[in-house]
């Protein structure tokens, strides 16, 4: 008879064998613990951050200069928002209820990208969004398409190619100002001053800080670490930089023959940490919207429950033959 210890061993060893074979985990595998709750904790702030994240842009929805960057930012604002939900069902996959978690937002318990704390000031933000933020948020997503977790995986497929039609908006919003007038041009090197370092910091803490690295590498939750990914972007951005004549701004920015990378200056990382506690430009803005707008739409949900449990109550009495008319 093989008792509990010996199950739970052979379950682990399962579980372990996957991962060096590269197969992904799914909902009903056995998984350890500390890789659910990590899962949870992660996906439950990447959707956080994509809902929060409609905010800076949702402002500028009513102020776009015409009717098609209107359509456009409305489209990419509503994409945003789909992929909060895709990463809400697979938190969901893993016993998380959406209920808890958006509670844990609400309680500070859960974070969001501290990106999202900055305000957007000018219609350029939008372009430096897209282009920078975006482009941030692709670096690091997609590695997560190699996630061990299949459901994160998947959503991140999705996500990724949703994100590249956001950068690319990004990007031509900038374009657009850097060769417009003088006037246009300040507006996009000033959103390029003010978004450039939030944006290093989104990739998170320097690796030797990072408290989830080494788990998450063992569990081939992560692929890299904060500090690559955080180069592989800066490797991208300055020649895009270039090509819009607008200049990074990091006097200490320079071009490394030797390891082929660009050198930056130093990040401050007490901004980052104070953002992250709660104290940056935005976070009780965004906070406390996010608050009114559940409270406001919660007679949406109440709705849509009670409709299912009528559908589902008609659907029994249609099986037990006491159908209502
Ligand atoms: N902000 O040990 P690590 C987007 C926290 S989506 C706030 O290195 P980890 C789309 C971290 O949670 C952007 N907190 O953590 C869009 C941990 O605290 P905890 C979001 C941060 O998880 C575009 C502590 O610091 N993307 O932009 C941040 O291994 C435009 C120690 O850090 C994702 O969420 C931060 N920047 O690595 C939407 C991607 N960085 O949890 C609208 C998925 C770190 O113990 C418009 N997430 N912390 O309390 C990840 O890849 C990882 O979670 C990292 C952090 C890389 C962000």
């Amino acid at each position: 008879m093989v008792d509990a210890a010996d199950a739970l061993r052979d379950a682990q060893s399962r579980f372990e064998q996957r991962l060096t074979r590269d197969e992904r985990v799914e909902p009903k595998d056995w998984m350890p613990d500390g890789y659910r709750r990590t899962l949870i904790r992660q996906i439950s702030q990447h959707a956080h951050s994509e809902v929060i994240g409609m905010q800076p842009e949702g402002s500028w929805i009513t102020r776009a200069p015409s009717l098609e960057r209107k359509l456009i930012l409305l489209a990419k604002v509503q994409d945003e928002g789909g992929h909060g939900l895709y990463l809400y069902g697979a938190a969901e996959t893993l016993g998380a209820s959406r209920d808890d978690m958006i509670d844990a937002l609400h309680e500070g318990r859960a974070k969001y990208s501290s990106i999202f704390n900055y305000p957007a000031l000018t219609w350029a933000d939008i372009g430096a969004i897209g282009w920078l933020v975006d482009s941030a948020a692709i670096v690091n997503q997609i590695p997560l398409q190699r996630c061990s977790y299949g459901p994160y995986a998947r959503a991140m497929v999705r996500i990724c190619k949703e994100e590249s039609f956001h950068q690319r908006q990004g990007y031509d919003i900038m374009l657009t100002l850097a060769r417009g007038t003088a006037a246009q041009k300040a507006m996009a090197q000033d959103a390029l001053n003010r978004w450039w370092w939030p944006t290093l910091m989104m990739f998170g803490p320097p690796d030797a800080e990072s408290d989830h690295n080494s788990e998450s590498f063992a569990w081939k939750i992560k692929r890299y670490g904060n500090d690559e990914l955080r180069q592989k972007f800066i490797d991208q951005a300055v020649p895009q930089a270039e090509v819009l004549d607008l200049t990074i701004p990091d006097p200490e920015l320079a071009w490394d023959e030797a390891s082929g990378h660009y050198r930056i200056g130093p990040i401050d990382w007490d901004e980052f940490r104070r953002v992250v506690a709660g104290d940056g430009p935005c976070n009780r803005q965004r906070l406390a919207h996010h608050r009114r707008v559940r409270e406001d739409g919660a007679w949406v949900r109440e709705a849509v429950e009670a409709h299912a449990d009528k559908t589902r109550a008609r659907g029994l009495r249609a099986r037990v033959g006491t159908g209502s008319r």
